[in-house]
């Protein structure tokens, strides 16, 4: 068990933290947690400097195969526990108006979303947290029932970039001003620009954004006439056909496959959507970069799992066959396909 020692910064915590999630030390996160704000450390510093970079690092093991899932549970698990001990320190009577703040619907990244309610919640403003994955009906149907002065919406995952506008919809139907952030709308909120939405990089910032109502409701609309071509619409209907003949595809190129235990069976099966689903998302955003950076990560994640980036590729040029008539679609995968190390430009590209 990791001893937690009382240090005076964020920075110099941080190793520690580490070692407290590794171990499963959650009194010690706690202790070092609460030892900083106690140093007179501001509770906001100890959410944004402390405990939002240990959880990237753990998105990172995993990513690298250091950390399976169950590791990432206990940290995350121990993090949220550091978060609900900090919360404590929040005024107890806020004055500001009421946000909601919620995950989009099918977005199970609550804890980035906390990060920001327990900020705004220090900044003085009513909070109620919603949570992960509320679907829009029943967000709206929650407006209804309550005031609110403004929602605050997360995403983490690009994919979910078409359900999240529909929620923003939902609200700004209401007239209920939304601010969006996390990781799915791109490291400069770009597609959040796309989707007709005001963005906040993080906590103190949709602060800064929600005590500023014209700045709020300012911003153009969504940009979204690229959705004429029905591309988007097309590849979700033809998802659940796609990934069955991506499937037969691979066990007909790459014979290993054919011997997959069932559990190797579903996360490929689950790899095969992820890759529609980011393709969708990058049809309906209109941008190729989306698709073309998460082709990057799912190489990197396979890889150090002993998947070659050419299985990858394999699939990359079935899709691009299959949809030789979605040239938006097409143009990403072969993108997409370019990209990736081993396979690259020398071999033909995945429309021939
Ligand atoms: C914990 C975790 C999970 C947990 C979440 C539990 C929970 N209670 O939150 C669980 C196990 C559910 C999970 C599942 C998955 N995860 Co996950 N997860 C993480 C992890 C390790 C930490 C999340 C976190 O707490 N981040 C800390 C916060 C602080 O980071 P942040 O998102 O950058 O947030 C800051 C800003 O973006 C901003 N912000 C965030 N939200 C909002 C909202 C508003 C309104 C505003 C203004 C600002 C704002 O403020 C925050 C503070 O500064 C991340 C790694 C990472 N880098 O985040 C992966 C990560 C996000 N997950 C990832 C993946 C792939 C998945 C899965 C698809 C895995 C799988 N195969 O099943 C599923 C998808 C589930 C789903 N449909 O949502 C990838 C995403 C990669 C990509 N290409 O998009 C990551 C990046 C891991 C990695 N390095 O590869 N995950």
């Amino acid at each position: 068990m990791t001893t937690a020692t009382t240090v005076a910064s964020p920075a110099a915590a941080y190793p520690n933290y580490l070692d407290c999630l590794a171990d499963a030390d959650e009194q010690g996160a706690v202790a070092l947690a609460t030892g900083l704000l106690g140093a007179g450390v501001p509770a906001e510093r100890v959410l944004l400097d402390l405990v939002a970079p240990a959880q990237a690092e753990v998105g990172e093991r995993w990513a690298r195969n250091e950390w399976g899932v169950a590791e990432e549970h206990v940290a995350t698990h121990i993090s949220e526990r550091v978060v609900a001990a900090i919360a404590g320190y929040a005024d107890d009577h806020p004055t500001g108006d009421r946000i909601v703040v919620a995950c989009m619907d099918g977005e199970w990244h609550a804890l980035p979303a906390r990060l920001v309610a327990e900020v705004l919640r220090l900044r003085g403003w009513q909070v109620t947290f919603l949570g992960a994955s509320v679907p829009a009906a029943h967000l709206v149907s929650y407006l209804h029932r309550h005031d609110a002065y403004a929602v605050a919406l997360a995403c983490a995952l690009p994919m979910r970039l078409p359900h999240a506008h529909r929620m923003i919809e939902a609200c700004q139907r209401l007239d209920v001003p939304v601010v969006v952030g996390g990781r799915g709308f791109g490291a400069d909120g770009r597609w959040a620009r796309r989707l007709g939405v005001a963005w906040a990089p993080d906590g103190p910032a949709a602060a800064d954004l929600l005590a500023d109502e014209r700045a709020l409701r300012a911003g153009s609309p969504a940009d979204l006439a690229h959705l004429a071509d029905d591309e988007y619409a097309g590849l979700v209907g033809r998802r659940g056909e796609l990934i069955d003949s991506a499937l037969a595809d691979l066990a007909q190129r790459v014979p290993a496959t054919r011997d997959y235990s069932p559990a190797q069976l579903d996360s490929t099966v689950s790899d095969l959507g992820y890759i529609l689903d980011f393709l969708s998302a990058a049809l309906y955003v209109d941008d190729g970069s989306l698709f073309t950076e998460f082709v990057d990560w799912l190489v990197a994640v396979l890889g150090s799992r002993g998947v070659p980036a050419a299985a990858v590729g394999t699939t990359l040029r079935h899709y691009a066959r299959a949809l030789h008539d979605f040239p938006r679609a097409a143009g990403y995968l072969q993108e997409g396909w370019r990209g990736l190390p081993a396979v690259g430009p020398s071999t033909s590209p995945p429309t021939a």
